[in-house]
């Protein structure tokens, strides 16, 4: 190894001798696992005792040794060190030789059986390699000195002394490290999708059809309406566009989206969708409003919020956010039906921006969802930006539900909000795309069609007094 190419980690307190690609070249090793320094011979000396001091009921451990020659080999274990004077059974445990630039060396355990000797002495594997031998800063190979098969074990490892460590058993250091998995909150590849989803054109044409086809349950009802509610710049123009796009089969921009200081959206809007240039108008409307912001007296009015809610403010109405719509003219007009009711509202919430939720935001919007609940109108959460909150996300949307961050994101506007987490739909709208993507419409689809269920539990909660006035 050349002076000056090597960089030290710092761990702890103590300083491991790896470089970052040495370290690097161990991990791939391993699979998204973090190291910790437990133990460094020449600074704790090379004494069983001390290794055991610090490296006993540590879980897994890999032992790294650097011996005269520039090798750095040594093995891993998965499980912990205890002195119990017993053989360890151990299906992981491998040894390693790191070498240059190329992919590290690997002898896996053959059948696992008596892949360490678990007692007060020096660390070995397989009862073959001892490390720090005799309290000494040496490598003891049994089978070097012809007692390969020891004891009726066989070799637990097979493996050439001279390409794992040039037959020089001189050691210069000898360090341990804690195998941890690593706690890096953006993805873990033996991760589960915490959600499944198929990312199939299948798929998303059977959503497609399951949305063209669908009749709200309430026959006097013919489009259901779907009212987004949100911060400024959060994302509700956008996933109207972004619902417009996908049944035109090309992007459009119909609702202004952008961002600005205040909400660039300033009238009620309430947009019909169609299936395709001149297609038949799809069952739902969605109603987009200006954003909210935490000052009171400025953005949407928790009192407007009402109003519509209830179906008395009329498309295009501009708001004004010092001065409420006044309901009770409209009202003495005529009272609203069902249809142009609220059926389903949807908190919009930009993924980067929900720690930073200021606590008066979240006071307006507990307000408006005691309002929401008070009236029994369904409630989803709409979580955006997806792609802006997780990089690998970004890269590859189908990350997503596999994505830890994105989960612990779920899990945060869930108890925020205080809605059920199977109510928080995240998504990724379209904002510069030029083309439809496949990844991007199956979520899209997918939040729709459970903003539409949503409806439907609604309606059947009503279904009873139907023909009262609601
Ligand atoms: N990367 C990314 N950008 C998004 C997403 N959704 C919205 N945007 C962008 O965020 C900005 C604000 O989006 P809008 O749709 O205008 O937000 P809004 O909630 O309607 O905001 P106001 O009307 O101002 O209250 C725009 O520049 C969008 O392109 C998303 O999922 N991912
Ligand atoms: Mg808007």
């Amino acid at each position: 190894m050349k002076k000056g190419s090597k960089r030290s980690l710092s761990l702890n307190s103590l300083t491991s001798s790896l470089s970052e690609d040495q370290r690097k070249q161990l991990c791939g090793l391993l699979e998204n696992v973090e190291l910790t320094l437990l133990f460094k011979a020449s600074v704790h000396g090379y004494q069983a005792s001390a290794f055991h001091q610090r490296c006993d009921r540590q879980g897994p451990t890999v032992l790294v040794a650097y011996n005269r020659s520039g090798y750095i080999f040594g093995g891993y274990t998965s499980v912990d060190y205890t002195q119990s004077g017993r053989d360890v059974t151990d299906e992981e445990a491998f040894l390693f030789s790191i070498r240059g630039g190329g992919a590290p060396l690997c002898f896996k355990v053959n059948s696992g059986q008596y892949a360490r000797y678990d007692d007060a002495g020096a660390p070995n594997f397989g009862d073959q390699l001892y490390f720090c031998y005799s309290n000494q800063a040496t490598v003891y190979d049994q089978g070097q000195n012809g007692y390969g098969g020891y004891g009726g074990r066989g070799n637990p490892f097979n493996f050439d002394p001279a390409t794992l460590y040039g037959n020089d058993t001189q050691l210069r250091e000898c360090e341990v490290y804690k195998v941890e998995e690593k706690k890096d909150p953006q993805i873990s590849v033996k991760m589960k999708p915490w959600r499944n989803v198929q990312w199939t054109e299948k798929r998303r044409d059977e959503l497609m059809k399951m949305i063209r086809d669908y009749k709200p349950l309430m026959p006097s009802v013919s489009r259901v309406r779907i009212l987004m509610i949100g911060p400024v710049g959060a994302g509700k123009s956008s996933f109207f566009n972004s619902i417009n796009s996908v049944f035109m089969g090309r992007m459009t921009s119909k609702a202004m989206s952008g961002s600005a200081g205040t909400s660039l959206t300033t009238q009620f809007r309430t947009y019909p969708v169609k299936d395709g240039r001149e297609g038949k108008p799809l069952p739902f409307v969605l109603c987009d409003t200006m954003g909210l912001e935490e000052q009171s007296g400025a953005g949407l009015d928790i009192d407007d919020i009402s109003s519509i809610l209830q179906g008395h403010v009329p498309d295009r109405y501009k708001f004004n956010p010092t001065t409420p719509f006044q309901p009770e003219e409209q009202k003495a007009f005529r009272p609203p039906s069902l249809q142009e009711k609220i059926h389903c509202v949807v908190y919009v919430i930009d993924a980067t921006k929900i720690s930073l939720m200021s606590s008066k935001l979240e006071e307006k919007l507990a307000a408006i969802r005691k309002k929401v609940n008070s009236l029994g109108i369904a409630q989803i959460v709409l979580m955006t930006k997806v792609d802006e909150a997780c990089p690998l996300v970004e890269e590859d949307l189908q990350s997503l539900y596999v994505s830890s961050y994105i989960k612990t994101k779920v899990q945060e506007v869930s108890s925020r909000l205080g809605v059920p987490v199977s109510c928080v739909l995240p998504v990724k709208n379209y904002s510069q795309e030029l083309e439809l993507e496949l990844n991007c419409d199956v979520l899209l689809l997918t939040a729709l069609q459970q903003m539409l269920r949503f409806a439907d539990d609604y309606f059947d909660d009503i279904r009873p007094v139907e023909g009262n006035p609601i």
